[in-house]
């Protein structure tokens, strides 16, 4: 029986941290070739489980602005919650510096650590699909 090798669970999801750097559109689209997405980010605990996983490497999620300044929005679709997630962001972010940060990552190993970067930039990235009851 194969156990989605790779693939990290934690409640009700698997998560794939991945070893190479991808730009933020080409990691999702990798996310997208396995059944999955860029993660989304919706409780503390899930922050936790992510940040610590990721340790202090910096890691692309699957958090972007609909057009250049519009709001953020969940790729995978989950809702996003303005007022629930101000507190993952790094104090002072996300500044979008030189007006060309639209997309964001874990870039520390704390429970405040997205930052918003540009979406060009190379980081490695961590993907997230549901599990599916027959796997476990
Ligand atoms: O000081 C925070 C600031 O740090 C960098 O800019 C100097 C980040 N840039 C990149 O990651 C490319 C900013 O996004 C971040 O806000
Ligand atoms: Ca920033």
């Amino acid at each position: 029986q194969m156990i989605s090798q790779g693939w990290k669970y934690f409640k009700e999801n698997f998560y794939y941290f991945s070893r190479v750097s991808k730009t933020w559109y080409s990691a999702q689209q990798f996310c997208k070739s396995r059944d999955s997405h860029l993660t989304s980010v919706t409780s503390e605990s899930e922050q936790e489980f992510l940040y610590k996983t990721a340790g202090e490497l910096v890691h692309w999620i699957g958090l972007t602005k609909t057009g250049s300044e519009g709001d953020w929005y969940w790729v995978d679709d989950t809702p996003f919650d303005k007022v629930q997630s101000m507190r993952f962001w790094i104090p002072g972010e996300p500044n979008n510096a030189g007006n060309s940060e639209h997309c964001a990552n874990l870039k520390m190993s704390s429970l405040q650590s997205w930052n918003d970067a540009s979406c060009d930039s190379h980081f490695l990235f961590i993907c997230k699909r549901p599990y599916n009851p027959q796997e476990l």
